[in-house]
């Protein structure tokens, strides 16, 4: 910590927290939200989430027995203050760097984090499962979800309260709504919300509290009878949560400390057998006028103008994905369906079926969550939904949960699907523009984070032929088969592979599904080694082609053959050179793997299991 803090400097647990007395713990509020936003100020991340929730945080560990009592912060980007007072607020300025916090809660990091997340809504269906494990161990500890009103907005937050309303399974949820996701968040939900935050109880806490005490109580719940759930509907409105089996309180200030930890505690004290959901409000970056202001920035670029029949589809990216850019030109043909890529991409289905061209813009590790209605949805259907799939390879900052390792494996083994991957960014215009006329099956066009190579960009008529790879070079003696943008990295190590007199071909194969067969099997015949590079899992591109190869009898006649994939590892944050670095996919790494072959210098190594 930079600065001196007259109670934070003693606080490196919850278990110090717990001796301040309540009276000043808005000062240790105030300490925290300090110490965040200096340290976020030099680390960058999420800043608005977390300091949206540091009363909230504070009242947690103060109330609940943490680390017994478990606490788990969906999606996680809201954890910093978490971090600070959970034993790491000294190494709060490594978040997000190469060997330093992560930006979201993680298992191996802290016993403070039960269950790790940085995607969303995972937080209800994991509380629920460690509290039904509770059960069985006979254990009385506490579970406590803490989810935004965009992540509630996801189906998988419905199937969690579906069940544990059904369930007789105590847990708390608490519902933190401060009408914000990353962008506005959407749908009916928000509509709902912002209905019982405008019911009269809100400003009228001292009665609210008063009856939400009595009504926790076991004796008055014995007594009251219907009365008590009358009650609790008049005053604190929520039947949607009470229907579904929670017994609802809220929504209360989320700021006030003093409502905070009176109605933890009546929760932690409660004896309800069942879900409890306290929904409290917040505002998005209390406490830093910036944060507190910020909106969504924008990036990207929008290039389907002509065609009437173009949609755009997000999931709560609009921003990230440049979605908001078509959006704004054409409002009625944008749709942010909220968090919620299973519904987004079955969605975008049924908009083909009427002759629509969907572009479903989603983060490749967002869309993971949608595997089934791709296959079964989409694939098997063979409808043209255009999926747009941003952050592919290793993101940086964000580390493996968001990193975009899988969609080439898992998009290019489905029938009917055609998969791009775009070298730069006058490539990712071309396939693009290519999409518009795939009519008859879906496609998938794969781009990294970050700005292009700063080519000049086509226009938009210009096309590229489905299934054809490019030569960018043509050598004699090494094939390098790249798919996307590690191409930059390819062309240095064939500069270090010429000084050491290698001659090689260098081909931009734009596809992984279809193959481009011909030029494959032309340079596999032409070449003594090929090699193919992606910036993705093992499984992916290298593996179809060596399939191909080997199906047509190519390695019987001596090909040398090698594929580099990311390797069968999750890598943690760091700057993405430094990733593609322990991923081996860099261009001294490119040239030094192909001299080694060619020179002889591999050995081969056997593994016993
Ligand atoms: C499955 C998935 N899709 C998208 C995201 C990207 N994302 C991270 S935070 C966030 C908004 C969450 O909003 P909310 O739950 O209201 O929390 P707040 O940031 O407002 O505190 C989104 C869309 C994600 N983490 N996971």
């Amino acid at each position: 910590m930079k600065k001196n803090y007259q109670f934070l400097n003693n606080i490196n647990f919850p278990s110090d927290l717990r001796k301040v007395s309540e009276n000043n713990l808005q000062k240790v509020a105030d300490e925290v939200r300090e110490e965040m936003i200096s340290a976020v100020s030099e680390t960058g991340g999420h800043l608005g989430a977390g300091l949206g929730v540091v009363e909230l945080t504070v009242a947690l560990h103060y109330v609940f027995d943490t680390p017994n009592d478990k606490l788990i912060w969906d999606v996680g980007h809201q954890s910093y203050p978490h971090k600070i007072l959970t034993g790491r607020k000294d190494k709060i300025r490594t978040l997000r760097q190469g060997d330093g916090l992560s930006g979201f809660t993680k298992r191996s990091e802290s016993e403070y984090d039960p269950f790790g997340a940085a995607h969303s809504s995972t937080s209800i269906s994991s509380a629920l499962g460690i509290a039904e494990a509770n059960k069985l161990e006979n254990k009385s500890s506490n579970v406590i979800a803490v989810i935004g009103d965009g992540a509630i907005s996801a189906g998988m937050a419905y199937e969690a309260m579906n069940n544990a309303g059904a369930s007789k399974t105590k847990m708390i949820v608490i519902l933190n709504d401060n009408d914000m996701s990353i962008a506005k968040p959407v749908g009916a939900m928000r509509t709902y919300l912002a209905k019982l935050f405008t019911g009269k109880i809100y400003f009228s806490l001292r009665e609210t509290l008063k009856l939400i005490t009595s009504a926790f109580s076991k004796r008055f719940s014995a007594k009251a009878g219907k009365a008590e759930d009358f009650f609790r509907s008049a005053v604190t409105g929520g039947t949607l949560f009470s229907s579904l089996g929670f017994y609802y309180a809220g929504p209360i200030d989320g700021h006030d400390l003093s409502s905070l930890v009176p109605i933890l505690k009546n929760a932690k004290e409660s004896r309800h057998e069942g879900p409890i959901m306290i929904h409290i409000k917040t505002q998005k970056g209390k406490g830093y006028s910036y944060a507190e202001k910020a909106n969504d920035h924008y990036h990207g670029v929008s290039k389907f103008k002509k065609d009437s029949k173009i949609v755009g589809i997000t999931a709560a990216m609009p921003g990230g994905t440049g979605m908001d850019i078509f959006g704004k030109e054409f409002p009625n043909r944008m749709f942010d369906v909220g968090i919620a890529e299973q519904h987004a991409v079955t969605f975008a289905a049924g908009l083909a079926t009427e002759g629509y061209k969907p572009y479903a813009a989603i983060y490749s590790t967002f869309l993971q969550r949608a595997y089934d209605q791709v296959v079964h949805d989409v694939a098997i259907q063979s409808l043209p939904v255009r999926f747009a799939i941003d952050r592919a390879g290793l993101v940086g900052a964000d580390g493996s949960t968001h990193a975009g390792s899988f969609d080439i494996t898992y998009l290019s083994t489905l029938p009917n699907f055609v998969v791009m991957a775009a070298s730069d960014e006058a490539e990712l215009v071309k396939m693009i523009n290519t999409s518009v006329d795939i009519n008859d099956r879906p496609s998938a066009i794969r781009y990294p984070r970050g700005t292009g190579v700063g080519v000049d960009l086509p226009s938009i008529d210009e096309k590229i032929e489905i299934g054809k790879g490019r030569v960018v070079q043509q050598g004699t003696q090494v094939c390098i088969l790249n798919l996307g943008t590690r191409l930059e990295e390819c062309k240095l190590a064939l500069e270090e592979l010429k000084a050491k007199g290698v001659s090689t071909t260098l081909i931009d194969a734009r596809f992984a599904k279809p193959l481009d067969e011909e030029l494959i099997l032309k340079s596999a015949k032409e070449h003594e080694l090929m090699i193919t590079i992606e910036e993705g899992s093992i499984g992916g591109f290298g593996s179809h082609v060596k399939n191909l190869l080997a199906e047509r009898g190519v390695f019987d006649k001596g090909l040398k053959f090698r594929s580099m994939t990311l390797p069968d590892e999750f890598i943690e944050q760091d700057d993405p050179k430094k990733m593609y670095d322990k991923a081996g996919l860099n261009s001294s790494q490119i040239s030094k793997k192909i001299a080694d072959i060619l020179f002889q210098k591999e050995t081969i190594r056997v593994v016993k299991n």
